[in-house]
């Protein structure tokens, strides 16, 4: 038939959008319905979300939408509510960056080495995987209760629909998926204690997730059956099947809060080697594997931006263009950086421990930021294809970062390759593509991409100067 209206929320780390979606022949459209912030909460217990206010602002979404012929959530990863045995959210859920993760690690590798836990779930370290926090949350009076585990967008979904379940792509995540098998890892659960019951069924992208309940139905002012749909709910699998690439050269880099930089694989890498580079087997749609390193991306700039009482930044970014390529760089693959606050101070104390400038003003402290995400996107493109065995042409960045021209240039300018920048709202476009795919209005994937690259605008940055200079750099890095 002609096209269909789909409703793709977005959830971020500092704000929830509700973009619509029209999809038909020929037609490919988003525009925002509703932007809402997402505010991490500090209480004395810890960094927390607020997920009620990120559900009423997904429901004040759904009426800015209108009529849609469906709903898809996406979010960021690994986070997660705890129901009790009446379905009942315990508590609220706790934040990635909080600290209680922090000496974690040790403790499950001593029951599973690293090496085995690597070779079993293809997950990078990261302190915050779901594994380690839950791990984390044993012999709390809050776990202790807890009878279901729903991931975020999960979680959501079951608010709206009161149906349960676990999407494929986000539950990858936990460290708890083979991504050989793309089903739970048995044995890694036993061996840690971990009951895999918390888990709702598994579901994959696409898959029907209920309807509307009639309350939601009431206080959106929606009309009628409206189903929600399955998608791809790991925001960072929702961009990469919305990256406009042609063909299978190319690594691409979603940048947010977050840059998540690697390639699409059909299996995942499990060797050591792949282990000690921190590269991440996260799964995709259709089969796919996110090969990827988490970079600590736009956080960098965001917490430089608080603590200096939000300048700005189209004037900070205009002198930092103009600031000297180079000086000092951080490692941006650092989990040091991980947690909230004093971000500027951080920054400096890293610089002078390797032996480098510390930037004596915003303006240099940003374009240390800035060469430094650069240098870490160049690291990541290289080592994946050294590690995947998968040459590329050109790197396609997407998300919030394509707003920022000058870490799209210095992304090219280190990578020396070309960079195709686009679209920003990669996320949301996976998003209303695998829904709209469901109901028979989208293509496969190469398709959907296809689509894309037609419906959007896309920058291209051409690599300027010599790689060497950045190759020099990492050298820098390297050596302390
Ligand atoms: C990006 C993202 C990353 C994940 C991080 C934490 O928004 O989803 O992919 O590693 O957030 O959940």
């Amino acid at each position: 038939g002609g096209a269909g209206a789909y409703a793709a929320v977005d959830l971020g780390a500092s704000s929830g959008r509700v973009m619509v979606g029209r999809v038909g022949p020929g037609i490919l459209e988003l525009t925002e319905a509703h932007r809402f912030p997402n505010r991490p909460v500090r209480v004395p217990e810890g960094l927390r979300w607020d997920v009620l206010g990120l559900y009423a602002g997904v429901l004040d979404g759904l009426r800015a939408a209108g009529a849609v012929d469906s709903v898809g959530i996406d979010s960021w990863a690994v986070d997660h509510g705890l129901l009790d045995a009446d379905g009942a959210l315990l508590g609220n859920p706790v934040h990635y960056r909080d600290g209680r993760t922090d000496t974690v690690a040790e403790k499950v590798w001593a029951t599973v080495p690293a090496s085995e836990l690597y070779a079993a779930t293809g997950l990078q370290y990261a302190p915050f995987n779901t594994l380690y926090q839950l791990v984390a949350a044993r012999g709390t009076r809050q776990f202790a209760q807890a009878e279901r585990l729903l991931l975020m967008p999960d979680l959501l979904a079951y608010w709206l629909t009161g149906e349960q379940g676990t999407e494929l792509t986000n539950a990858s995540t936990t460290q708890l998926i083979d991504p050989r098998t793309r089903t739970w890892a048995h044995p890694v659960a036993e061996r840690l204690g971990i009951d895999l019951g918390l888990f709702a069924p598994l579901r994959q992208p696409g898959d029907p997730a209920g309807m509307l309940r009639p309350e939601v139905l009431e206080e959106t002012g929606l009309a009628g059956t409206v189903p929600v749909t399955a998608v791809a709910s790991h925001d960072t699998a929702s961009a990469v099947a919305a990256v406009p690439a042609d063909g299978e050269r190319f690594a691409y880099i979603c940048t947010g809060t977050w840059s998540l930089a690697g390639l699409e694989l059909d299996a995942p890498v499990l060797t050591e080697e792949s282990r000690a580079a921190n590269f991440t087997n996260e799964l995709g749609l259709d089969g796919t594997v996110r090969y990827l390193r988490n970079i600590m991306g736009l956080w960098l700039l965001q917490e430089c931006l608080r603590a200096w009482g939000e300048p700005d930044l189209g004037a900070l970014l205009r002198e930092a263009a103009g600031a000297p390529a180079l000086r000092s760089v951080v490692d941006a693959g650092d989990t040091a950086f991980l947690a909230p606050g004093r971000m500027p101070e951080r920054i400096a104390e890293a610089c002078r421990a390797s032996g480098q400038p510390v930037p004596d003003s915003p303006a240099a402290t940003v374009r240390c930021v800035l060469d430094s995400l650069a240098l870490a996107h160049r690291t990541a493109v290289e080592d994946a294809q050294r590690l995947a065995g998968r040459a590329v042409d050109v790197v396609h960045v997407v998300g919030g970062g394509t707003r920022n021209a000058l870490l799209c240039q210095l992304t090219a300018d280190a990578c020396g390759l070309p960079v195709v920048a686009g679209p920003a709202e990669a996320a949301a476009f996976g998003n209303v593509l695998v829904q709209a795919r469901a109901q028979g209005r989208a293509g496969d994937l190469a398709g959907m991409r296809r689509s894309l690259a037609g419906a959007q605008p896309l920058a291209r940055y051409e690599p300027r100067g010599d790689t060497r200079r950045w190759k020099a750099a990492r050298a820098r890095l390297a050596g302390c």
